[in-house]
């Protein structure tokens, strides 16, 4: 045997060493890792760290000089790191890996994330009982049973239209009432919760509440379903903890809705991150819905974007409708009248 052949066989042999003990320190890690989360302390300890590296440039001899030294070791470290908090996540409530069964919620006598598509439409606002009771005889109509509805609007301007609040509420109950619907109304804090609950079937927490996580805990602890709206600049683990912050106060009944992210595109509101669907469905076990209007911002790629949500695996769908987009108090542009709606909801069935 050549001299190489031999050293390469020694650097082979020293190979599986290193792997073993790699993989037996990463063990290790992740062992302190459980350690410092049932502690309450946070996984990355730079002080700690600096200290180990002291200890590990004290012994080194070379021929590596410390700098590269200090590389390698940074580099376990970070993946060690990664180790530890992919290890947490998987023990989230709302983790696939906790419950690999898809999560159904049971409204009444309907049921989201099963196998039926949800559909929820409506318009954004509730501006009076003539335009509410329109569309929900349309939805009615059409064998539809969710209907949507804003009582308290986070309007960008304070100028703007902020809502009918209680009035619109019950607005809401008497529509549903009449035609057998269910309601989805959003809240944008626990004062407007303990008001809105007697009058709605789904509360729903929006965009621009995804981390208000005082009001995350509260609605956790309702039993009332939730759709939670991923805001438009939270990435989809910022998404996923918001629905852990709900589910860890007791209520697992938590609808993801993907409703368009800002990027610097400008041809749409929000841009639709299909990608997302997927993702949420395979790391969380809860049903995933896609708000098409909001994503838009504009009514004729409505279609295509919900198809897209669809065949990426979205459990249903939501949008704005209106009987006269025209004269709407709020999301004029996006909304569809009723003939639009009517086109829109027969093409995607298809
Ligand atoms: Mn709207």
């Amino acid at each position: 045997m050549s001299r190489m052949t031999l050293l390469r066989k020694e650097i082979d042999g020293l190979n599986q060493q290193l792997l073993k003990i790699l993989n037996k320190r990463a063990e290790i890690a992740l062992e302190i890792g459980k350690d410092k989360q049932n502690h309450g302390y946070p996984i990355y300890d730079p002080l700690r760290e600096q200290q180990i590296l002291e200890l590990i440039i004290d012994k080194n001899t070379g021929p590596f000089t410390d700098e590269v030294i200090i590389r390698l070791f940074k580099e376990i470290f970070k993946a060690s790191m990664s180790l530890q908090i992919d290890n947490l996540a998987n023990d989230f409530k709302i983790s696939r890996k906790v419950k690999r069964e898809n999560t159904i919620i049971k409204v009444k006598d309907l049921y989201v994330g099963g196998k039926a598509k949800t559909f929820i439409f409506g318009p954004c606002s509730i501006e009076n009982e003539q335009q509410l009771t329109d569309s929900a005889k349309i939805i009615s109509e059409k064998g539809l049973k969710f209907i949507r509805g804003g009582a308290f609007k986070p309007r960008t301007s304070p100028y703007d239209f902020q809502g009918l609040g209680l009035v619109g509420l019950k607005l809401m109950k008497k529509v549903t009432d009449r035609y057998n619907l269910l309601s989805v109304v959003e809240v944008m804090d626990k004062e407007q919760l303990s008001i809105a609950l007697p009058y709605i079937d789904i509360i729903q927490i929006g965009a621009r509440n995804m981390q208000n996580f005082s009001l995350l805990k509260a609605v956790g602890k309702v039993d009332k379903p939730i759709l939670l709206k991923r805001g438009f600049s939270a990435t989809i683990d910022e998404f996923k903890l918001s629905a852990e912050y709900i589910i860890s106060e007791g209520n697992s009944n938590v609808i993801l809705c993907e409703r368009g992210i800002r990027t610097f595109e400008n041809s749409t509101r929000n841009t639709l991150d299909i990608s997302a669907i997927p993702i949420l469905k395979s790391e969380t076990h809860l049903p995933v819905i896609v708000d098409v209007s909001h994503a838009a911002g504009r009514k004729d790629i409505l279609i295509s974007l919900a198809k897209a949500a669809l065949a990426a695996g979205s459990d249903g769908i939501m949008a704005e409708i209106h009987p006269n987009p025209k004269i709407a108090l709020s999301d004029a542009n996006q909304q569809m009248d009723f003939s639009e709606f009517s086109n829109f909801y027969k093409n995607i069935l298809e």
